[in-house]
């Protein structure tokens, strides 16, 4: 069967794919960029599972198939969470990684090492054109580097570095980082959901 993946993020397709590929999956994954006739869903929701749930149905119910989605991003401590569901457009462009990563830091100079807790978070949904839903949640805890470091990876990767780690997100290798991610540890648990529904 084939499943869509509803993101049009090349970094989080790359990462998904091989997921999902790890876990096993034998369903044939097409990124949304195969249907460019379907506009992207605005994300409403106020959690990162409602935008994911919302990704995710507007694509099953446009193509008919099978669609999984992701909402993610950084939640910072000392920003009460932010930027949260708005990571991907902080610095007002949508997507511009490294104004976003800019801007955070900026606003997090002042802070000292032992205030810069932060974590990713990834809710991974699952969608049936019937309106079937579920979604898995995952985090990664860590520390902000206040200096980027590393070209792996994508979004603010350069600066989180993961609790036990000596190197940022961006230095990890692909494998090495989704071992331990947000979207890995969410998907890895999707995984189970999606051979009940789909087989
Ligand atoms: P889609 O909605 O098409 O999936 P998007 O990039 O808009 O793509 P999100 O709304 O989920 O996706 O925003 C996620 C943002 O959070 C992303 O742009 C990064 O800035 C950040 N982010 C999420 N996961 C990350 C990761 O693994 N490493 C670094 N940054 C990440
Ligand atoms: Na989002």
């Amino acid at each position: 069967t084939r499943l869509i993946l509803a993101t049009r993020n090349a970094g989080k397709i790359t990462e998904l794919r091989s997921i999902l590929a790890d876990a096993g999956l034998p369903h044939d994954l097409v990124g949304a960029d195969a249907y460019p006739e379907i506009p992207d869903v605005k994300e409403t929701g106020v959690t990162f599972a409602e935008n994911a749930l919302l990704k995710a149905h507007a694509l099953a119910r446009a193509t008919g198939l099978p669609a999984v989605a992701d909402d993610s991003g950084l939640c910072v401590d000392v920003l009460n969470g932010a930027p949260g569901i708005f990571s991907a457009r902080w610095s007002g462009a949508h997507g511009d990684d490294r104004a976003n990563l800019e801007l955070l830091l900026a606003q997090l100079s002042d802070i000292a090492d032992e205030h810069r807790g932060a974590h990713f978070a990834c809710a991974a949904a699952l969608a049936l054109p019937d309106g079937t839903e579920r979604v898995v949640e995952g985090r990664l805890r860590g520390v902000l580097r206040h200096t980027p470091t590393g070209t792996n990876g994508f979004g603010y990767d350069p600066i989180l570095q993961p609790d036990g780690e000596s190197r940022t997100c961006a230095e990890l290798s692909a494998a090495e980082k989704n071992a331990i991610s947000h979207r890995g540890k969410a998907f890895r648990g999707l995984v189970p959901v999606v051979r009940e529904l789909l087989g």
